[in-house]
């Protein structure tokens, strides 16, 4: 510190000043972090690290309700938010090094241990070197605040303090762009070494030659796909599918080195098989619908698809592993992600006969990153976040007594069967049709049961038989159709479903937690 004068009183001009010295320090902060995270481990990325932690920590209800308000854009809406209140806090922190600039530099210190600590108890995280990024960041950080408010308040001897106010705050915004600059290209070369990390799991897949099916899906039945605008098609594009999974950055897995770990209760051997060694079993195709629990009625995270695998059942009963009904020490299959996730389903549904797999193409293509490549699980009638891990690493035969997965102490049920949903996609809501023939269309899914009836309901009407779509098979959704002569006005159309049991779709209204929406889905029209 200078001895030789003392500070002067800091102006407007200084705190705005300050504050821009803050922002820029917790910008070079992150910009340092990304280098050095490229370096070592994409997914630590300290703000992937505090949006992770925050997505863990934050109440099922907040949850719920960014799920419902931000749909597939809430992790962009999160990671937004934090950088806002980064920004926010960073210019506060500015303003207080004006004040006092070890304090200043002792916050932006701070929050690199806040990031720190985010990073290290990731659960995806293996070592304390994911500590580094945020560390070594917030270091750079603080001693450019300190250095750049020193800048600003530092007369120097022997000029009138107007003209050395004036002298340092050019050399203030000197070092402020010239940092400023520099922290860019870190970033962006930060950004860039992450990529070419990337480059490997990409170029495994884009190389990846998928194989022919032993026992391949039949042909989709042509009267499967109704010709009705605005229906939900049959077999929902990759593209389209709906993603959800609590994965900031998406897991980009290599397949050459993946391997799937199978361990536990009543597991014989130490199995550890690679992508090559499941392309050598028995390998299977099938249509399986996929529902997400967090579905609220007449929601869009359903979708229906080819997938390619192995059969679960098989690879498990040739390690050993026999269903509790057939004397099994374990009750729970808990699968673990590349990126920590860990979702447990029942060993007695996997065992049971139907097409559980562990799925590597989905229509036609090896699974998107989006949607778990190299490999995920898929279960016919099980909802996702019970039974579809997606980039799985690793199985564990246990019991539910023994292991809640990560959404089970987040209030959601620890077995979760999908419930029969019907869905109107056409007309939608407020649409104004004109009087006449008005196709009323949509979905119904009840996967493992399927579908056997649906009804459409007109105001306060009789129930109606719809018209179904050809079944593919039990583990896909169906579409069906109702021609409705509309006449003029105001209308509620309503749809429920009856599953291949017998069971009617239940009227009563619940929401998605715990375990999966029910209710009848109506849509409000005006015929003109
Ligand atoms: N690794 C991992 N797998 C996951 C999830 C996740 O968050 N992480 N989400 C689950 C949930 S809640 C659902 S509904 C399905 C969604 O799969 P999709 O994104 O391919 O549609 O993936 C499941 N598998
Ligand atoms: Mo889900």
């Amino acid at each position: 510190m200078t001895t030789s004068a003392s500070p002067r009183e800091p102006t407007p001009t200084d705190r705005l000043l300050a504050a821009l010295g803050g922002l820029l320090s917790g910008f070079v902060s992150l910009a340092v972090a990304e280098l050095v995270v490229a370096a070592a481990r994409p997914e630590a990325s300290p703000v992937a690290a505090v949006g992770g932690a925050a997505i863990d920590l934050a109440p099922v209800g907040l949850k719920n309700w960014a799920i419902r308000s931000f749909g597939e854009n809430d992790k962009i809406v999160l990671q937004t938010g934090i950088l806002t209140v980064l920004a926010v806090l960073a210019a506060l922190v500015g303003v207080l090094a004006l004040r006092h600039r070890l304090a200043g530099a002792a916050a932006v210190l701070a929050f690199g241990v806040v990031g720190a600590v985010a990073a290290v108890n990731r659960p995806d995280s293996d070592s304390f070197t994911d500590a580094l990024p945020s560390l070594i960041g917030a270091v750079a950080g603080a001693a450019l605040l300190y250095a750049l408010i020193g800048r600003l308040l530092a007369p120097r001897p022997g000029t009138s303090p107007d003209r050395a106010a004036s002298a340092d705050r050019r050399g203030f915004l000197l070092v402020a762009a010239s940092t400023a600059v520099a922290a860019t290209v870190a970033g962006a070369l930060g950004r860039a070494l992450g990529g070419t990390r990337s480059r490997d799991a990409v170029t495994s897949r884009d190389t990846l030659r998928l194989p022919r099916p032993a026992s391949a899906a039949p042909a989709v039945p042509a009267g499967a796909q109704l010709r009705v605008p605005g229906i939900s098609p049959f077999v929902t594009p990759n593209k389209d599918f709906y993603r959800v999974d609590t994965a900031l950055i998406v897991p980009k897995v290599d397949a050459d080195g993946w391997r799937l770990r199978i361990n536990g209760l009543g597991v014989t051997g130490e199995p550890m098989l690679s992508l090559d060694d499941l392309f050598r079993r028995e390998v299977v195709e099938r249509d399986i619908t996929l529902a997400c629990v967090s579905n609220e009625v007449g929601g869009p995270y359903v979708g229906n698809a080819r997938w390619l695998g192995v059969r679960l059942a098989d690879l498990l009963r040739e390690f050993g592993v026999k269903a509790p009904s057939e004397g099994g020490p374990a009750d729970q299959i808990v699968a673990r992600s590349a990126d920590g996730m860990t979702i447990g389903t029942p060993v007695e549904a996997v065992l049971d006969g139907r097409d559980a797999l562990l799925a590597f193409g989905m229509n036609g293509a090896p699974l998107p990153f989006e949607h778990g490549f190299p490999v995920r699980m898929v279960v016919p009638g099980l909802y996702g976040y019970v039974s579809a891990c997606k980039w799985i690493v690793d199985i564990e035969l246990t019991t539910f007594d023994a292991y809640d997965a990560y959404w089970v102490p987040r209030g959601w049920a620890a077995r979760a069967p999908v419930k029969t949903q019907a869905r109107i996609d056409t007309p939608r809501s407020f649409a104004r049709p004109e009087a006449g023939t008005v196709p009323v269309a949509g979905v119904a899914w009840a996967p493992h049961r399927g579908v056997r009836r649906v009804e459409v309901r007109i105001d306060d009407g009789h129930w109606q038989e719809a018209e179904l779509g050809a079944e593919d098979s039990r583990d896909t959704w169906r579409q069906w159709v109702y021609r409705w002569q509309a006449e003029p006005g105001r209308h509620t159309l309503t749809v429920r479903a009856t599953d291949g049991t017998g069971q009617v779709q239940t009227e009563r209204r619940a929401g998605t937690v715990p375990d999966g929406a029910t209710g009848w889905h109506s849509v409000v029209v005006n015929v003109v």
